[in-house]
């Protein structure tokens, strides 16, 4: 069968520090691929990992436009790679969670009649009335505060499904309406990064899905309507028409702008569907069965677990889930994954994964008795401060280990880090468990080989077709201890 007789699907990543793109087939072959690294391909914006730092102590953003400039850019790259639009049936995607996008009065007015004739970044320039908070920003501890005193923080953790996170749009929202009254006043709509994106699709103002809007500590996840005491407690009476009415994340928002069929040659009739967030959709794309975890290795880590139903969690989030087999959903997140991985190879191995590799792999699990904390950036699970702990064998803070102690020493503290907070929230480890990872760092071998040491338990990845073992757990070996304690791969 052609490309051309066939039915193709476009879906978009808008994470934080790129924009990727994939067209895939009705079978979920991966037909085209593109990215767009923020960093480095639109230099103009200034970024470092995708994000800006703030002026507010813990405030990071990002401006709107990047990801706007970066969507015309991605689809000229689809153009390069041959894709033919015209083919595409539905387009849909995902979007780091917790951002919120500040449309102005006329946005939606702008939206609706884009010019296929030019850039969307010059249609748009005006059409948001302040830079993104992104879910790195920690500056909104007073508000998380107000809010818990406003509702309780047990109670508002059984609403919502979390008690109040920095990061959560509801504080983020609180924040702009107490600091900067005149940006809330001449704010139309409030969209998260994930809708965000849809409305560029759709040419309107999308609507929130109730998976990513279970992050925002205003949705009550019980009952799917926004909640509202907590509306209240975080801006005015005109916060619910500002958020819109959320939907159910496989819900149809219409066909696409037909900005995308002048310029890219869509068809009229393609359907774009809501997008969610980032790690609804990996929950929804690694098809989790009970006791097993997903691990999403981004510049955060997650883990995510299915739910059957709703529960308050005294740490950590339960969100409505994405899919009718995933009705509600666990989330951790760990602030510190794949860029403080980053730093810490750049310093102890140069800037290559292969010579950092070679450091693991001249030590031994359990690393001698040699554990660290490493937090580049202040962590979420557990709420930390950025710093650095090391520890030996007989417990006495270390100062500094031989590089090979410390690269280990990074890893394996994650990985136990993520373990520990799991079983914290109910996460009980047996036989038929499996760790599926998934995220830019899933390739890399020796780091799953740690995950499935510390979890004691198979790592598979997740690939189009299927789940792929990539390293045995430890209690399928038999050696420990002074001998080869180094990774029996069992990959298949
Ligand atoms: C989840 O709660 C998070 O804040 C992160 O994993 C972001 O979604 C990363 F994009």
């Amino acid at each position: 069968m052609t490309e051309d007789s066939r039915k193709t699907f476009l879906g978009f990543d808008f994470s934080t520090q790129r924009l990727k793109a994939i067209v895939i087939g009705e079978d979920f072959s991966v037909l085209h691929e593109a990215d767009v690294e923020f960093d480095v391909d639109l230099p103009e914006f200034r970024t470092a990992g995708g994000v800006v730092r703030g002026t507010d102590r813990g405030e990071v953003i990002a401006p709107p436009l990047l990801w706007v400039k970066a969507l015309d850019m991605v689809m000229d790259r689809l153009v390069v790679a041959g894709v033919d639009f015209s083919t595409i049936e539905a387009v849909s995607g995902a979007g780091q969670q917790h951002g919120s996008v500040w449309w102005s009065k006329d946005a939606e007015a702008k939206l609706g009649k884009l010019s296929a004739d030019e850039f969307l970044h010059t249609q748009l320039a005006t059409a948001f009335v302040c830079d993104s908070p992104v879910w790195m920003d920690s500056s909104t501890t007073a508000d998380c505060k107000a809010l818990e005193e406003a509702i309780g923080a047990e109670e508002l953790s059984k609403i919502t499904g979390s008690r109040a996170y920095e990061r959560f749009t509801g504080p983020q929202i609180r924040k702009i309406f107490h600091k900067r009254p005149r940006v809330y006043q001449a704010t139309a709509r409030i969209s998260l990064v994930s809708s965000f994106a849809c409305s560029l699709l759709a040419g309107k103002i999308a609507p929130i899905d109730l998976s990513d809007g279970s992050g925002m500590n205003l949705l009550d996840i019980t009952s799917m309507k926004w909640d509202e005491k907590c509306l209240q407690a975080c801006g005015d009476e005109s916060l619910a028409t500002k958020l819109g009415t959320p939907v159910p994340s496989a819900t149809v928002v219409g066909p696409i702008s037909s900005y995308f069929v002048g310029r890219y040659g869509f068809k009229p009739e393609c359907k774009v569907v809501a997008f969610t967030g980032d790690n609804c959709s990996a929950l929804a794309g690694l098809r989790l069965r009970s006791g097993w975890v997903g691990l999403s290795l981004g510049t955060s880590d997650t883990l995510l677990l299915g739910l059957p139903g709703p529960h308050a969690p005294a740490a950590g989030h339960v969100l409505v889930g994405p899919t009718p087999e995933a009705p509600y959903m666990a989330l951790l997140c760990f602030a510190n994954g794949s860029l403080t991985r980053q730093n810490h190879r750049d310093r102890l191995a140069g800037h290559s994964w292969e010579a950092f590799n070679e450091l693991l792999r001249a030590t031994v699990r359990g690393n001698m008795g040699y554990l660290g904390i490493y937090y580049d950036t202040a962590e979420i699970v557990p709420r930390a401060a950025a710093g650095r702990w090391m520890w030996d064998a007989a417990g006495r803070a270390a100062a500094r280990a031989a590089p090979q102690f410390e690269a280990r020493a990074l890893l394996e503290g994650q990985a136990l880090a993520r373990r520990a907070h799991a079983e914290d929230m109910g996460f009980t480890l047996d036989k038929s468990s499996r760790v599926i990872a998934t995220g830019g760092a899933s390739v890399n071998k020796e780091l799953l080989q740690i995950f499935s040491d510390v979890f004691n338990t198979p790592v598979y990845v997740q690939y189009s077709n299927g789940h792929r073992l990539y390293s045995g757990s430890a209690r399928e070996r038999s050696v420990v201890g002074s001998g080869d304690t180094r990774r029996r791969s069992v990959e298949r």
